[in-house]
Parts: structure tokens; C-alpha cells; sequence
């Protein structure tokens, strides 16, 4: 093989590295996988995108063999990219999974994020560098936003410093990346932090381009609030796969047809948003509660295309539990999360499940770890696991008048009542649930869920701005980052969803669908208003 245009890849089958993948042959080079130890030893450049546990990366290095032959890969200054747990594997130790050996050419440990002080962990989202000199592929990253998604992570010490290319700062300093001769490790994901994770990852291919401007001196930051564009999937009527939008999330047109409400092509409108500047983009296959997402091919194709030019985070949602088929064949909730993660999608959002599997935890107080979300959350990581919680709000005179948590809301309802709760809802709000919103955030984020998308049904398509109240309810109820949704309709609804609660993130489908406010707009009226975005 011609050792210019091949890059060889480390992926030991653990988890999703197709975004790696998609990105090294955008950047038009061939990819050559690791068979055996010695495809180690002969390689020119080798990147390792580190997924899953660290205990459990370390067993499968171990069992093939491949732990000395990278010790000595890297010990020969050969270039080498690790990324995530890439970086990760290069210190003394893990304390993910118990105390657990890496490789141990760095020293230092790597160590959860301390969440004492109400710090959200995983720490998700984009972030900025403080950028040391001469770090070679950073070259040039100055301020801009990189996508992060970990727990645990290692700390600059003295031991460390000459290893140390940029720190990043969440609670405290951790290490962004590290960097020496030709090996370079990144605990951030070039491959989800668009056209700069795509530079970081053309220096380290073809470092005859790099390397010619100094490094610009980059200042850390706080976590960047996140604007998701939202794709409501479903097949029209003519059997097409669309992008709609509901109004109260009814879908259909106030037509005499009566037709699904079609928005446009998915994959296309994802691409659209991506160069726009979206920080995410997720998909909810709306429909997923009655057709089973398997045999829902075209999505697994939207996922499949779009992974292969879109460089952010996406999120698929719908449809996501255990399901037996007419002919009696069984699938399983992980089986369905696999065949998405497989196709390009970073996390999976469960609706409807969820809601009965933390119904189940409240009455029982037992979690049996067989829920779909317990189990996705344990192979894959809480990091990948979002809920999706479609409340609609009860007007009450009292908080007393029901066993749910109720908040005083801003407008009173339509007989005067003063106070609300947010009843969860199935089924694409087809059903209502004896559960609060409330209640619900906090038994997901008990059982594993690692972000909350919240809705509201009567705000969605209204574009009258984020239900404050709600937002404001739950997300200071759980230490896991909750996505606002549903009712944005000018750039000042997200400034003030991001100055009245704790939202991590805002996402929006109508305005961005309808061509009303650009998401530049948006990034723009958040900097002006002194909100730390990706631009
Ligand atoms: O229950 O696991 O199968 O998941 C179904 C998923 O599909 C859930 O995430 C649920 O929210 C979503 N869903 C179901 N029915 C609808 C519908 O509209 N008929 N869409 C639906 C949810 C709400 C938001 C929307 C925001 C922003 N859409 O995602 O994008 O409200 O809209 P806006 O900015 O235009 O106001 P399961």
C-alpha cells in the first residue's frame, strides 16, 4: 500500500468510530485497520479512537497482544493520534473501573470529575483551550471550540508539563491534550468539533502543511451554551421519509388532505444546519412508538449519509425499546441502540420507555438494570443515553392539590390558577401518565440517563419562547445537563432561557426549518449578550 494516503486505525470494536472513520476519508485519505499487533508495529501513522471503558479497552489490548506493541510504537516517536480514552490510556492509571494499568508513558493518573460542587458530570459540550506553545497540531486553534464528552480525566502536574499541550477548564484544570515529537493525543473529539476538529486531524496527517504559523496563545473558557437544530422524522403519506414540524406536536395540515406537514429532505437539512453552525443535531423518528425503528431502514440511511459530512454530535430518538415482531422474533432495546450507534448516531434519546421504566423505579424503588435505558447507559456510557420528556402543563390553584411536584408559574392558567405541574406523556403525547416531569428527571437520572431533552407540548410550534417555569423546575433538580426545547421563535427566547435557568442547551425545529432565524443570528445575539458560544 502506498504509505502516503493510509492511515492506520486501532478500532477494537467497542463502540461507534464510524465519525473517525467518515472524517479521515473526508480529508481524502484511505484507512488501513489493525488486525494483529504487528499491523501496530508497520504502521506509518496511527490513530486510536478510544471508546467504552477503560477497564475494558485495557482487557482487549491485553488479550490481543497489542499493549507492548503500542508501548513501543509510541517509545519510537512514530506518529501516533490518540483520542478520548486514546489520550487517556497513555497515563500510569484509570480509576474508572477500580484501579485499572495503562500504559503508562505519561505520568498521572486520570480520575473522575469532581461533581462536589454541583459540577455537571459528564462534562458535554463545547469548550475552549488554553493553548501552550509549540503544540503542534493545535496550531492555529487560538479560541475556538472543541466538543468534548467524558467523565474522568487527567490533571497538569509538574511530572506531566513537558507532555502538556493545552489544558481546559471545567471545575478545575484538565488536560486537553498532550503532545511530544510525533505522538499527540486530544481528549476532545476532532472528529465532532467541525472544521477545527477536521484541521486538528489534516496537521496530524500531513504535518508538512502544519506547523508553519505560530500557535496562537488560546484562553480558556466556560462551557459553551449549545444550539441544537431539531429534525421531527416521519414518512408522509406517499411513503416518503420527511422532516415535519408540529403545532402542539400535531403534525398534519389544517387541509382538506389532511397531509403530513413536509419541511424538507433530512438528510439535506441536516447538512444545511451543519454548515450553518449547529452545535448538534438530532433526529426524533416521531413515529417510532408504532412502526419498530428496524424496520425503519430509510433512518438507519439518514444516519449512514449524513455522518458522512456532518462533524457535530447527532442524536436519534424514537422507537427505542425491547420489541417482538408479528412473526414473534424478539429484539432488544440494545440491539436497536447498536444498529444506530453503528450508523453514525453519538447518543439515542428514549421517550415513551423511559417513562415506564421510572414509573416502575418509583413504585418499586428497585432498579433491575433491564430497562432499555439502564441497559444502553451501562454498555455504551450515560453520556449516550438521552431522555426525552414530553410534558404537558396542569394548571392547579395549590401545590397541595396533587402528589406531583408543582411550580408557581409565571402566567397564570385560565381560571387564574397560580401554580402548574408537568404531566409526562407517551406515545408522542397521545397519552398521559400518572408522573410529573419533575419526578421523572430525577428517577432517569437515578437509572442512568445522561441529559435531559425536555419538551413541552404546549409550547411546541408556538414561538412564543421556552416554558420558563418548567425549564427553570427541572433543571435545577437533576446535576445532568437538560436541553430546553419547544417554543423558540426570536434569538432573545434563548438568551433569556439561558439567563433565567440552567439550561446547557437550547434546541429549536420551527424557526431554523422555516427559514425565520438563521443560527447565526442566534450565536450572535447570545455573544452580544455576553453568552460563551461556538462561532
Ligand atoms: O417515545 O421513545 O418513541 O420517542 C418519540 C420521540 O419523538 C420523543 O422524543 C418525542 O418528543 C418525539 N415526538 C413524538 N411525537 C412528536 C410530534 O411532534 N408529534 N416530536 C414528537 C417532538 C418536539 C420537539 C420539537 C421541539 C421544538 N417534537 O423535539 O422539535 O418542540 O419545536 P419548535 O422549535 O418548533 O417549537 P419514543
Amino acid at each position: 500500500s502506498n504509505g502516503d494516503s493510509v492511515v492506520t486505525l486501532l478500532d477494537y470494536g467497542a463502540g461507534n468510530v464510524r465519525s473517525v472513520r467518515n472524517a479521515i476519508r473526508h480529508l481524502g485519505f484511505d484507512i488501513k485497520d489493525v488486525q494483529t499487533a504487528e499491523d501496530i508495529l508497520t504502521a506509518n501513522r496511527l490513530i486510536f479512537p478510544g471508546v467504552g471503558a477503560f477497564a475494558s479497552m485495557m482487557d482487549v489490548l491485553n488479550e490481543k497482544g497489542m499493549t507492548e506493541a503500542l508501548r513501543t510504537y509510541i517509545k519510537e516517536d512514530r506518529p501516533f493520534l490518540g483520542i478520548c480514552l486514546g489520550l487517556q490510556l497513555l497515563f500510569e492509571c484509570s480509576t474508572e473501573n477500580g484501579q485499572v494499568n495503562g500504559l503508562g508513558v505519561i505520568p498521572g493518573v486520570v480520575d473522575r470529575f469532581d461533581s462536589s460542587n454541583g459540577l455537571q458530570v459528564p462534562h458535554i459540550g463545547w469548550n475552549a483551550l488554553k493553548v501552550r506553545e509549540g503544540s503542534g497540531i493545535l496550531d492555529d486553534i487560538g479560541n475556538r471550540h472543541v466538543y468534548f464528552v467524558h467523565s474522568y480525566r487527567a490533571v497538569p502536574s509538574m511530572d506531566n508539563v513537558e507532555w502538556v499541550s493545552s489544558t481546559c477548564t471545567y471545575g478545575d484544570d484538565f488536560i486537553a491534550s498532550v503532545g511530544r515529537g510525533n505522538v499527540h493525543a486530544v481528549q476532545f473529539h476532532p472528529e465532532k468539533s467541525g472544521d477545527v476538529g477536521l484541521s486538528v486531524l489534516r496537521r496530524f496527517l500531513s504535518p508538512k502543511s502544519s506547523m508553519l504559523k505560530k500557535p496562537a496563545e488560546g484562553k480558556a473558557s466556560k462551557l459553551a451554551k449549545r444550539v441544537i437544530a431539531c429534525l421531527d422524522v416521519r414518512t408522509n403519506d406517499k411513503g416518503d421519509l420527511v422532516v415535519t414540524k408540529g403545532d402542539q406536536y400535531d403534525v398534519r395540515e389544517n387541509t382538506e388532505e389532511n397531509e403530513v406537514r413536509n419541511l424538507g429532505k433530512p438528510v439535506d437539512l441536516a447538512g444545511q444546519y451543519y454548515k450553518d453552525g449547529a452545535d448538534e443535531i438530532s433526529f426524533l423518528n416521531i413515529t417510532g412508538f408504532r412502526d419498530f425503528p428496524l424496520g425503519d431502514l430509510p433512518m438507519l440511511q439518514v444516519l449512514r449519509y449524513t455522518s458522512e459530512n456532518v462533524f457535530v454530535p447527532l442524536t436519534v430518538g424514537g422507537g427505542i425499546r425491547d420489541f417482538t415482531d408479528a412473526n414473534g422474533r424478539y429484539y432488544s432495546s440494545l440491539g436497536v441502540a447498536a444498529e444506530y450507534f453503528r450508523s453514525g448516531a453519538d447518543k439515542v434519546s428514549i421517550g415513551s420507555d423511559a417513562v415506564y421504566a421510572a414509573e416502575e423505579y418509583l413504585r418499586t424503588g428497585v432498579k433491575t438494570g433491564k430497562s432499555s435505558l439502564e441497559q444502553i447507559s451501562r454498555v455504551y456510557g450515560n453520556q449516550a443515553v438521552v431522555v426525552s420528556i414530553d410534558p404537558r402543563r396542569v394548571y392547579i390553584n395549590s401545590p397541595n392539590d396533587v402528589e406531583f411536584k408543582a411550580t408557581w408559574v409565571t402566567n397564570p392558567g385560565p381560571n387564574g390558577e397560580e401554580y402548574a405541574w408537568y404531566q409526562c406523556t407517551v406515545n408522542g403525547g397521545r397519552e398521559g401518565r400518572p408522573i410529573g416531569a419533575y419526578e421523572l428527571a430525577k428517577a432517569v437520572e437515578a437509572l442512568g440517563a445522561g441529559e435531559i431533552l425536555l419538551n413541552c407540548i404546549d409550547c411546541d410550534g408556538q414561538g412564543k419562547g421556552f416554558d420558563i417555569d418548567l425549564i427553570k423546575l427541572i433543571s435545577n433538580a437533576v446535576s445532568i445537563p437538560v436541553i430546553a426545547s419547544s417554543g423558540a421563535g426570536a434569538v432573545e427566547h434563548f438568551s433569556e432561557v439561558f439567563e433565567k435557568t440552567n439550561a446547557s442547551a437550547a434546541l429549536a425545529a420551527g424557526i431554523f426549518h422555516r427559514k425565520e432565524v438563521p443560527i447565526q443570528s442566534v450565536k450572535e445575539h447570545l455573544l452580544k449578550e455576553g453568552f460563551e458560544v461556538r462561532v
